[in-house]
């Protein structure tokens, strides 16, 4: 079969900004204006789940009105392609985000008019930046009360170090926003209605525009008054990319078409000289086809970007494969989900054609896999095809061992295509099903959501044999079981965040103990004398034996070591484990018969409840490294916010505009702490965390500790 879309037409693109700057609402407008769907559905529609947009058709999305995974979907504009990954701009959701930039060749940046550059844009803006990702901005929202357009172009280049180019300039704002310029062929584009339906008129820019459209804020009419000005602008930036024009210009002003504009526009964009922008209301159903000629004429194809980086072992780049079907076969599996089709893998294909009933090679584990189905996917929907070709998004149906990450490739040729990269997770909460009967049919599926989100981790805790579930942040973990519930019908429950805390003790001392009882006839007796020594911490535990001449018989030793091994789990404190000591055994006495391997074990065991009790014995807690990436500005908020929660501020250091500030600081004074920095830092700053070492707990704070767990013991006993 041969190939239907050139590769020159086909336009890979992300929808990419922060939670709520009309992601999902520009994408349900993108579907029809192309014709895809017939209706528009608005997202504070669905909250009674009775309809939902294309893209955000999970349950969770529905009741929340946000997006929480990213979908994909597919249009036809002006005969060009375009696959479109809507994603989340929630932090928590993050990895949706770094996953579909990684194989995504461009993205249109969304702004809220009001807001502008607000964090999650940022973050994003700089995981685009990682990926070299070419994008346009779109400052959406121009209806609404407060919207600045020329502000926000200002904050895209401050905050985020970039360099905009209006190629449009808003005609009136809120209320009054009609349309707007566009810079390129110098006309005015306006609406005469908010109806989907409704076409624009295309006017000259002439000095009476504004009055002739009533435009009357002052802000609004400056704007316009400048048109010239930012016309000028927009030429001069793309002479820039284009010598001959350049050359032209300087020789007798020839001034460049638009045609001509554009393409340097399109040059400029995809070498990411500069960023055009746009503008518009996507809820109101202006400039949403202006969009679309922008994906197509200034966004890249996938030919037009830099050929897939092959790897070696260790992740170092050691060759490229083009952007060619003439190529070997290699794929990027992105993304896994589970659902009515059963597991679906995501493939971005780089080169070659994979078709039907192929076996590929994943060159990652090693394994190889056969293709079944294959599927085009549109949001939810699947649709068949029988193979897929360079620059192709598809999902294969029912892999057996590819997980996200992973290249599939053409086993005579194999590569491994540069790796993703995924955030640590930084909440844990143990996990169990809500009816115990339903521990198997829950793990199960807890082992299906992990396998399909990279930023959550599982693990069981040694000492409770609790599951832990590890993730970005609450609204993660929270919706991970509310998912767990709507897709394979099983319930769980969260405990609260814990903190491991662990027991050692500051004082060398020799202790001795005698077990003895006579109970009848016969009786039980064992003597142990026991060398307790702290050890540096992270020693763990040792057990040395010292005893001569078998005043401890040789075959009781181990009951020994055993009940120092039962015991010291459960330290004198609180009952935490007791760790980083020596226990060496020095001395001991025997009863012909009334010792065995029990009496030896119960002797030591007491001989270390006895013994460590008055060794000093100390409260440990986990200390973690936290970095929190700030701007200066809230730098001594932070700093002071850190010392308050018994944090020691390590380093300093810039990271672009923003400062980086790393600090040890106890996990349990961690809880809480992004609400606290969001609201310190207007959301601007970001942290995150890992497990660095033990610390004694200073004796106030392990006063509390120890009478809570003395509490909490009680009430489970009364
Ligand atoms: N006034 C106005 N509201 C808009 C516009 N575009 C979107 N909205 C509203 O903004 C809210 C959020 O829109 P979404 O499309 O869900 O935003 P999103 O970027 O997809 O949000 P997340 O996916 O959760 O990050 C909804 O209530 C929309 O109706 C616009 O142009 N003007
Ligand atoms: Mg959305």
């Amino acid at each position: 079969m041969p190939r239907t879309t050139p590769l020159s037409d086909i336009r890979n693109i992300g929808i990419i900004a922060h939670v709520d700057a009309g992601k999902t609402t520009t994408t349900e407008r993108i579907l029809y204006y192309t014709g895809r769907k017939h209706t528009i559905i608005d997202i504070h529609d669905t909250k009674d789940l009775k309809t939902s947009t294309t893209t955000d058709y999970l349950e969770q999305e529905q009741k929340r009105g946000i997006t929480i995974q990213s979908a994909a979907v597919s249009a036809f504009w002006r005969d060009k392609k375009i696959n479109l990954i809507d994603t989340p701009g929630h932090v928590d959701f993050t990895i949706e985000v770094n996953r579909s930039l990684r194989v995504l060749d461009g993205a249109v940046v969304v702004f809220d008019g009001v807001a502008g550059v607000e964090p999650q844009s940022e973050t994003n803006w700089r995981l685009a930046d990682n990926y070299g990702v070419p994008r346009i901005c779109y400052v959406n929202k121009m209806d609404r009360s407060g919207a600045n357009f020329v502000r926000c172009v200002d904050m895209i280049k401050k905050r985020l170090g970039a360099r905009p180019l209006p190629v449009q300039l808003p005609i009136g704002s809120e209320d009054n926003f009609k349309g707007m310029i566009d810079l390129v062929e110098m006309k005015a584009l306006v609406w005469d209605s908010d109806d989907k339906d409704a076409e624009w008129r295309i006017l000259d820019v002439t000095p009476d525009l504004a009055d002739k459209l009533h435009i009357t804020m002052p802000e609004d009419r400056k704007l316009l008054a400048k048109a010239d000005q930012y016309r000028t602008e927009l030429i001069d930036t793309c002479l820039e990319q284009d010598d001959e024009a350049m050359e032209a210009y300087l020789t007798d002003g020839t001034l460049p078409s638009a045609d001509l504009l554009r393409k340097a526009l399109r040059k400029g964009t995809l070498n990411s000289a500069f960023t055009p922008v746009l503008c518009g209301s996507s809820y109101k159903n202006k400039g949403v086809q202006q969009v679309l000629d922008a994906v197509v004429d200034y966004l890249p194809a996938p030919t037009d970007v830099p050929s897939i980086k092959t790897v070696d072992a260790d992740g170092e780049p050691i060759g490229e494969r083009k952007t060619s079907d003439d190529e070997p076969f290699s794929a990027l599996a992105f993304k896994v989900i589970n659902d009515a089709y059963g597991a679906l893998t995501f493939i971005r294909v780089y080169s070659g054609v994979l078709t039907k009933g192929a076996s590929v090679q994943n060159s990652t584990r090693g394994k190889r896999e056969k293709i079944g189905r294959m599927v085009e996917m549109f949001a939810k929907e699947a649709n068949p095809v029988e193979e897929a070709r360079a620059g192709d998004i598809i999902a294969l149906v029912s892999l057996a061992d590819t997980e996200t990450g992973d290249t599939l490739c053409d086993a005579a040729h194999p590569v491994v295509l540069e790796r993703m990269r995924f955030p640590d997770p930084v909440i844990s909460v143990s996990v169990k099903a809500k009816v115990k009967a339903e521990q198997e049919k829950f793990g199960s599926a807890l082992g299906k959501m992990v396998r399909a989100d990279p930023s959550l981790h599982l693990e069981t805790d040694r000492e409770t044999g609790q599951t832990i579930l590890r993730g970005m942040g609450e609204l993660h973990l929270e919706v991970t079981l509310d998912r767990m519930r709507t897709e394979f019908g099983v319930e769980g429950i969260m405990g609260e965040p814990q903190v491991a805390y662990r027991e050692t003790f500051t004082k060398k001392l020799t202790e001795q103990y005698i077990h003895k009882k006579q109970t009848g006839g016969s009786g039980q007796f064992a003597e142990v004398w026991i060398v307790f020594e702290p050890l540096e911490r992270s020693a763990g535990f040792e057990f040395v034996d010292e005893t001569v001449g078998g005043s401890v018989p040789r075959e009781f030793v181990p009951s020994v070591e055993k009940g120092l091994k039962i015991q010291k789990e459960d330290g004198v404190l609180a009952h935490y484990p007791t760790v980083d000591f020596r226990a060496t055994l020095i001395d001991g006495s025997f009863h012909d018969v009334d010792s065995n391997a029990l009496t030896f074990e119960i002797a030591a065991k007491a001989c270390f409840r006895e013994g460590i009790r008055k060794a000093g014995p100390i409260l440990l807690e986990p200390v973690m490294k936290v970095e929190t990436v700030t701007p200066g500005d809230y730098l001594g908020d932070v700093i002071g916010d850190i010392n308050r929660r018994r944090g020691s501020i390590l380093d300093q250091l810039e990271r672009g505009t923003n400062i980086a500030v790393v600090a040890n600081v106890p996990l349990s004074e961690m809880f809480g702490y992004i609400g606290q920095l969001r609201g310190m830092t207007s959301g601007r700053a970001s942290y995150t965390m890992e497990f660095s070492h033990y610390d004694p707990v200073p004796r106030n704070v392990a006063d509390e500790v120890i009478a809570e767990v003395a509490k909490a013991k009680a009430a489970a006993l009364a």
